[in-house]
């Protein structure tokens, strides 16, 4: 990998305001820690400081910023758990003589080692961008001192010194060629519709197991990991419920707590795949201890892109949980690892869909045979028998394709 750095040492801080309770804080503070892990950073140590609002100059207050300085050496790194303005960012980091840099900087950071694909790259860029673009104003200082490593990366040094103007031109290519992007997957989907076919989402807090999922339902090999955000991009495949009964399912990046505005701004044309699905699964890793507050977070996400399709909650590792699960979870309690319940899943998501179809009588003279076979090719042929003049066929059938083949009705 390009970051061959050794690993920086990093120290986390995280502001206990008002009516936050301590666990909150560590489960926030572990998080931030396991992305800083996955960004390749060592993290030392992690300070808290309960205040009743964030001091608009330092963010904690000063006197705490000054302990900070006292531990945190030149080279090391510091990581806020909540969002800077760039003028506390630029004060901190005079104060405490080190690159300060806040979870929303860590995520993009991680977002850009992560990113693959042409498109991922480019929303990547933009959000970068966008986050930058006030920092850059007046307050020079605060990045220059960033160096190399972590939260340099991406846009690159060279260009974070060029003038905002020419930030703001490469800001609006990006958005055009993301335009490219959204129309060119606007026609894949017209393509998808016009065959009726459903789409079901996955959706879900990042290492939930989404992608596994993914595999173990539609037999296929997409890229699966034990760290945040694994998948950036937007797969689709073809998941068979039933014998001559398909859907589409995809897979998308995952969400998590206090995920920055500028990402789900940037990442719309991936986003956007969820919103026009027809069922969404929102898959929960429900061996972690602060699961509660992950599902909280999904459907703060999915409130935020707009998507208000029918929910079926899949609890998923259940390997890890067996009892537990049983006892608190009246949904799907699956592991896309064993396999468990994989089928009663996939009979839910037919059973969703089921209201649409409706069984039909055809019969098809054997010079109309080509139209039988489109018939098979999109329905669920529950029997099929030939005469002496053609063929006659019972099927399930969606209410286009019955529209399609009512000539052929009995
Ligand atoms: N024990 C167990 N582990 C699982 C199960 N499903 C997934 N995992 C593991 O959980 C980790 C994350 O799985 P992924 O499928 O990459 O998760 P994801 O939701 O796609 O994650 P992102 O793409 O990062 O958002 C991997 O190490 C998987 O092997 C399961 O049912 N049981
Ligand atoms: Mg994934």
């Amino acid at each position: 990998m390009a970051n061959a750095n050794v690993a920086q040492n990093t120290y986390l801080v995280a502001l206990q305001q008002g009516m936050a309770k301590d666990w909150e804080i560590e489960s926030n503070l572990a998080e931030l820690a396991e992305l800083a892990a996955d960004a390749g950073l060592h993290v030392v140590d992690s300070f808290v400081q309960k205040r009743n609002y964030p001091d608009p100059g330092t963010f904690i207050g000063k006197g705490k910023a000054l302990e900070l300085a006292e531990v945190v050496e030149e080279g090391d790194l510091v990581i806020f758990d909540d969002e800077l303005s760039p003028a506390q960012q630029g004060n901190l980091s005079d104060l405490i003589e080190a690159p300060v840099i806040d979870r929303t900087q860590l995520i993009l950071d991680i977002f850009a080692q992560r990113a693959q694909s042409n498109e991922g790259k480019i929303q990547v860029e933009l959000a970068q961008l966008n986050y930058l673009l006030p920092r850059l104003t007046g307050r020079g200082t605060a990045l220059s001192r960033l160096g190399g490593g972590i939260g340099t990366r991406g846009p690159g040094e060279t260009k974070l010194e060029t003038d905002r103007r020419r930030i703001r031109r490469r800001i609006r290519d990006l958005k055009a060629d993301l335009e490219k992007v959204r129309k060119s997957r606007a026609l894949q989907r017209r393509g998808r519709e016009r065959n009726a076919i459903p789409i079901v989402a996955l959706v879900g807090y990042t290492n939930a197991g989404k992608s596994t999922l993914l595999n173990a339902l539609t037999n296929t090999d997409v890229y699966v990991a034990d760290r945040l955000f694994a998948t950036l991009d937007t797969t689709i495949r073809r998941w068979e419920l039933k014998e001559g009964r398909w859907v589409y399912l995809s897979d998308t990046v995952g969400f998590i707590r206090k995920l920055p505005h500028t990402l789900v701004a940037a990442f719309q044309a991936t986003l956007e795949e969820v919103t026009y699905a027809d069922l969404l699964l929102h898959v929960i890793d429900a061996s972690h201890p602060h699961s509660d507050e992950q599902i909280e977070a999904v459907h703060k996400v999915l409130a935020e892109i707009g998507a208000t399709q029918p929910v079926i909650s899949v609890y998923n590792k259940s390997d890890l949980v067996p009892h537990r699960l049983e006892v608190r979870s009246p949904d799907q309690a699956v592991s896309a690892r064993t396999g468990a319940n994989l089928a009663r899943l996939t009979e839910a998501v037919y059973n969703f869909f089921a209201a649409e179809y409706t069984i039909r009588d055809y019969f098809f003279p054997f010079p109309e045979l080509g139209e039988a076979h489109q018939l098979r090719e999109r329905a669920h042929v529950l029997a099929e028998e030939f005469t002496a003049r053609g063929v006659v066929i019972k099927a399930e059938v969606d209410e286009q394709t019955a529209s399609i083949m009512s000539a052929f009705e009995k």
